[in-house]
């Protein structure tokens, strides 16, 4: 396991290979709002090394247009990969994800190991499918419920799962790797990141600022500026707007699934994927 500052702990690759040793099915859970900056290469690649059946399960799909969704799984299943798309909080797809557990088992009772990115609903997804909650969850890196080390859950009588960790370090880029590998509090600059969220944001949904908090100023900084009066965040001494408060609240809001954002799989982000 990983140690992360403040006490956090996360997993690290050869967490995840123990982990996957011990099952015959790993569901590698993603992002549906941005599932290629939330897969993991590196454990799809350790998952067909191993030998065991790969099942990717894009979450939290509910903040995503259902035809969108279909969509990233559409392609996902052209390029050979078992997919399925569920929102865990609310119990949707769970049946489907059910059945694609059980043929992907080579037997039955099956193992399923469930891995992913901090915050993707790992523990949530094991929730939904034993239908109360038993794994601890929580909103945002680091915030009290995250998972702390590997635990088997029975969800029925022939579905065993691994809950872990999130593993370290995050492939989709540096802002993904800052955001998911920390907790907001934790930043030293909040803006820097909350900057290039916004800007991502905004380059997929224009309106995401005037939806979530009815801003609509459109230069990053500036929405950092507006967020900060509205909620009447300044420094003390110059009365400047706290836009480090700011910034920390879009990254949470963010994790939180507050501000309206999801990819559509365009021709440039499809190539990206072979
Ligand atoms: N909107 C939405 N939120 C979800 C969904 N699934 C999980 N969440 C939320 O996402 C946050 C993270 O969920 P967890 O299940 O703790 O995620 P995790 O991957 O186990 O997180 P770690 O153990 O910290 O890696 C929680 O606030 C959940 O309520 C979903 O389908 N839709
Ligand atoms: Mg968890």
């Amino acid at each position: 396991m990983i140690k992360m500052p403040y006490g956090f702990s996360l997993a690290g690759w050869s967490d995840i290979r123990r982990v996957v040793s011990r099952a015959d099915v790993v569901l590698e859970v993603i992002d549906a709002r941005d599932p290629l900056r939330t897969r993991s290469r590196r454990l799809e690649r350790i998952v067909e090394e191993m030998g065991r059946e790969l099942l990717l399960v894009l979450n939290k799909s509910d903040l995503v247009p259902r035809t969108i969704v279909e969509e990233w799984v559409h392609l996902f299943r052209d390029r050979g990969y078992r997919a399925v798309y569920v929102a865990a909080t609310r119990h949707w797809g769970t049946k489907h994800l059910r059945r694609a557990i059980k043929e992907a088992a080579p037997a039955l009772p099956v193992i399923a190991a469930v891995v992913g990115y901090p915050k993707t609903g790992k523990s949530s997804i094991i929730n939904a499918l034993k239908g109360r909650h038993s794994a601890s969850t929580s909103p945002i890196p680091g915030s009290p419920g995250y998972t702390h080390h590997v635990q088997l859950y029975r969800v029925e009588k022939n579905i065993l799962m691994i809950d872990t960790p999130g593993v370290i370090p995050v492939e989709g880029g540096e802002l993904e790797r800052i955001i998911r590998g920390q907790s907001p509090e934790q930043l030293d600059d909040p803006v820097p990141p909350a900057i290039k969220l916004i800007e991502r944001i905004l380059e997929h949904v224009p309106t995401a600022f005037i939806q979530a908090y009815k801003i609509r100023a459109r230069e990053p900084i500036k929405i950092l500026e507006e967020l900060a009066k509205h909620r009447g965040w300044f420094y003390k001494k110059t009365k400047e707007p706290l836009i480090e408060e700011a910034a920390r609240t879009i990254i949470r809001d963010y994790h939180r699934g507050k501000i309206p954002f999801y990819i559509k799989p365009t021709r440039t982000i499809i190539l990206d994927m072979v």
